[in-house]
């Protein structure tokens, strides 16, 4: 009988089209399938290629743009790659746990070169297919082998993508108080609060400076509150470096956080990201990092991340992690990098205040002094989603839900027009 109907209904439909698409989509194994939303993020890029009014700017990814509005490849990454162009070196895989070289000199940059935890060996560092990637190592690394917790606890608000990584990994995902919308500022009481509510032995995530989306990091003496409170919970720290250099446009500044907490004692796990700092976004370079209590510790810790990467990529990608590594172990090199990465990390403050005194001009009485005390690719700015939208569909200027601004995406061509617009919608 069924098999009856479902032939009448395949003869009817071969006179109609609209039928037959139908009865191919009820027939389909897909066709429970939903669409999904696009991505809060790279959703934005997607909209914004869409777009063709002349006048649209991209500042919803964290890219940094040169002041003519074009993506920046570094003077060092060319010479990096020109040197290994001329070197003619083979494709063959790398080994599973990456360069070698590159997850030494990648450790030293987080660290510092005269760490104790590098000098006595008692670290293990991946490389990984950029932050993302690295962070995703870490969560399944959590999952598999962290007994005391199955919960992480981030920053509220936090990177958008945060959440799914680690859910996706079986991880349990909570938020501790980071951000206080009153003051535009980081809420060190609410965030002392809440993580001493923290189940002992959670994990827990801090951006190791440049926090996406709030650009809010805590100051010096705020992150020794931090790591006291960390420590008399016994929480795990789990900082994600994806900006180092950005914030203050010196590397080993923006690791103080990372490192005060090695002094302190106390055993983190480290993400790391060369996309922003050496501009290598496609080409995914990063590292993972557990620092263990000896080095044999970290050998069977690295026996394990092997075992777990193994099924998941094989092996990272070559070439990236061959840039970064000539970079940061060639002296020259690595000196022009610092100074570029300086050279980016101005120019984006220097957007800020271009913005602020164009509010000013357009006649905006709001208090826009956020936007200058944030630091990092991002300004929170406040701006509701209602006005986000406007912002949009009257200006194409294209920006996360949020109200985060790219800083990098602004130029001295658009920040004009991008005072004007944000103080139609605000005004
Ligand atoms: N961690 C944080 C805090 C980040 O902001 C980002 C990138 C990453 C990790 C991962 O970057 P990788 O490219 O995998 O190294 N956030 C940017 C880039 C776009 C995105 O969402 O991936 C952003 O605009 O928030």
């Amino acid at each position: 009988m069924a098999m009856l109907s479902l032939c009448r209904i395949l003869s009817t439909a071969a006179y109609h089209p609209g039928l037959a698409a139908l009865s191919a989509r009820a027939s389909s194994v897909w066709s429970h399938v939903e669409m999904g939303p696009p991505d809060p993020i790279l959703g934005v890029t997607e909209a914004f290629k869409r777009d063709n009014n002349p006048k649209k700017m991209n500042l919803g990814v964290g890219a940094y743009r040169d002041d003519n509005g074009k993506p920046y490849v570094l003077n060092t990454v060319r010479k990096a790659e020109a040197q290994i162009a001329a070197r003619k070196m083979d494709k063959e895989y790398l080994p599973i746990a990456g360069l070698p070289e590159f997850n030494k000199a990648s450790a030293e940059l987080a660290l510092g070169a005269n760490s104790e935890v590098i000098k006595s060996g008692r670290y293990i560092t991946v490389q990984s297919i950029s932050g993302t990637g690295s962070l995703r190592i870490g969560a399944s690394f959590l999952q598999r082998f962290y007994k005391n917790s199955r919960e992480i606890y981030l920053p509220k608000p936090s990177w958008g993508n945060h959440t799914p990584i680690f859910r996706d990994a079986g991880m349990e995902v909570k938020s501790y108080c980071y951000y206080d919308p009153k003051n535009c500022g980081f809420d060190a009481a609410g965030a002392l609060e809440d993580i001493s509510k923290i189940p002992e032995q959670a994990v827990i995530l801090f951006h190791a400076c440049a926090h996406n989306p709030t650009g809010v990091d805590p100051k010096t003496e705020q992150w020794k509150e931090l790591a006291a409170a960390v420590k008399k919970r016994n929480l795990l720290p789990f900082f994600d470096m994806a900006y180092q250099g950005f914030a203050s446009g010196d590397a080993d500044r923006d690791a103080w956080a990372v490192r005060y907490f090695l002094d302190q004692g106390i055993n983190i796990i480290l993400s790391q990201s060369y996309a922003k700092n050496m501009g290598l976004y496609g080409e995914r370079v990063g590292g993972f990092t557990v620092i263990c209590s000896d080095p044999d510790e970290a050998k069977r810790v690295e026996s394990q991340l092997k075992i777990l990467i193994r099924p998941m990529y094989s092996n990272p990608p070559i070439n990236g992690a061959r840039i970064a590594t000539a970079i940061m172990n060639t002296p020259e090199l690595r000196k022009e990098w610092l100074e570029e990465v300086k050279g980016m990390a101005n120019r984006i403050i220097s957007m800020r205040e271009q913005l602020v005194s164009n509010l000013k001009k357009e006649g905006s009485i709001h208090n826009w002094q956020h936007v200058t005390d944030q630091i990092g690719m991002f300004c929170f700015s406040g701006l509701k989603p209602e006005q986000v939208e406007r912002l949009t569909k009257e200006f194409s200027i294209y920006m996360t839900k949020d109200g985060r601004i790219s800083m990098a995406g602004v130029s001295s061509g658009n920040v004009e027009y991008l005072a004007h617009a944000m103080h139609q919608v605000s005004k």
